[in-house]
């Protein structure tokens, strides 16, 4: 029985294709801005963007904390969601490495502009300076769901006005990009910073791009280097993203199809489950987490829980739709046997 990987679409191994793309890449040393492939990877980052420049780096992680380090100072507030993986799940590092305090606005990692504009602090010598408003699209806890681009563009319309930073945590950008049909430059244009991933449901090894304007990316490129993310022959990895962002956008359907027909699934097979996930996250509640885990695991499903009584199921390159009948009939057997 082979296992089917449900814990993230991080867990993406490269095709053979993307392989061959990696073997033939040309590469230099991209600390002295020699790499061909990191360079051309820029590139078609910033065009597809619609940003002037953009820079490599090596996760999700450094993408959105380098952005940060790039334009705050200590004691700065960078306002974001709830939920938001630049506060919980990024090691403490908005703190740690950049002294800014995070705090969250909204409900479920969505906010309006009236909650930017009662979150602003008064400029008064007793309140820390707002530097920065964060999205994260589509929002990683609230189960891949997108975040309005009409909501956006008020958002960074009210944070233009106070002189905030607009940072979007995109490691899934592409996901919002397929399930509305709307062009990655018109999610990125109300921001001056953008990570995207390459290594999520793009399927590439490792890899993500901060895009912005020239001036920015200058000091995003210093943060990079400050966080030891200087890389030097990157373009065996660059190749992998290339391929990634010319190959692998489009199939994103495929897994939203996939993640609808798990919702669907459940919902038949009883579980308390959002029945219409808008991109390739499931999130479905159960009623003992360590139970449903191990015994899912023993029938070959791996799956976590986000909290306890809640699991989070992706779809991904990895899981075709006859990899999600087998996941359902997996599923339906813990059933049968009283666990869920
Ligand atoms: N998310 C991972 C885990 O860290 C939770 C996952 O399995 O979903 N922004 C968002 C919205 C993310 O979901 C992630 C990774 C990152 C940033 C960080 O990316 P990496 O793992 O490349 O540092």
């Amino acid at each position: 029985m082979d296992p089917i990987d449900l814990r993230s679409d991080t867990v993406t191994r490269p095709t053979p294709a993307m392989r061959e793309a990696m073997a033939r890449a040309e590469v230099g040393d991209d600390v002295y801005g020699e790499d061909p492939t990191v360079n051309r990877l820029q590139a078609a980052a910033a065009r597809l963007l619609g940003k002037p420049a953009a820079l490599f780096v090596p996760s999700g992680t450094m993408g959105n904390q380098a952005s940060l380090h790039a334009c705050v100072r200590p004691g700065d507030v960078v306002l974001a969601g709830e939920g938001a993986h630049l506060l919980l799940f990024e090691s403490g590092a908005a703190a740690a490495l950049s002294g800014v305090q995070v705090q969250t606005l909204g409900r479920g990692g969505f906010f309006g502009a009236a909650d930017v504009i009662a979150a602003v602090n008064p400029r008064e010598a007793h309140y820390a300076p707002t530097r920065v408003v964060a999205v994260e699209n589509t929002h990683n806890r609230s189960g891949g769901r997108v975040f309005p681009l009409a909501a956006i563009r008020e958002v960074a319309a009210a944070a233009r006005e106070r002189g905030l930073h607009l940072h979007l945590d995109g490691a899934r950008l592409w996901n919002a990009v397929v399930a509305t049909g709307t062009p990655a430059a018109a999610w990125a244009a109300p921001f001056d910073t953008v990570t995207v991933c390459l290594s999520k449901g793009l399927g590439a090894p490792v890899g993500s791009l901060v895009c912005g304007s020239a001036e920015t990316i200058e000091r995003v490129h210093r943060a990079r280097k400050r966080f030891g993310g200087g890389m030097r022959q990157a373009g065996i990895l660059a190749a992998a993203g290339l391929y990634a962002l010319e190959h692998h956008i489009d199939r994103l359907a495929e897994d939203h199809a996939n993640a609808r027909r798990l919702a669907q699934g459940l919902a038949e097979l009883g579980f308390h489950v959002d029945p219409a996930p808008e991109t390739n996250m499931v999130m479905f509640d159960v009623a003992d987490t360590g139970a449903f885990r191990a015994a899912a695991r023993r029938h070959g499903l791996l799956i976590n829980p986000i909290a306890e009584g809640r699991f989070r199921a992706v779809t991904h390159l990895g899981v075709s739709a006859g990899d999600i009948e087998d996941a359902l009939a997996r599923v339906g057997q813990l059933v049968g046997a009283g666990i869920r």
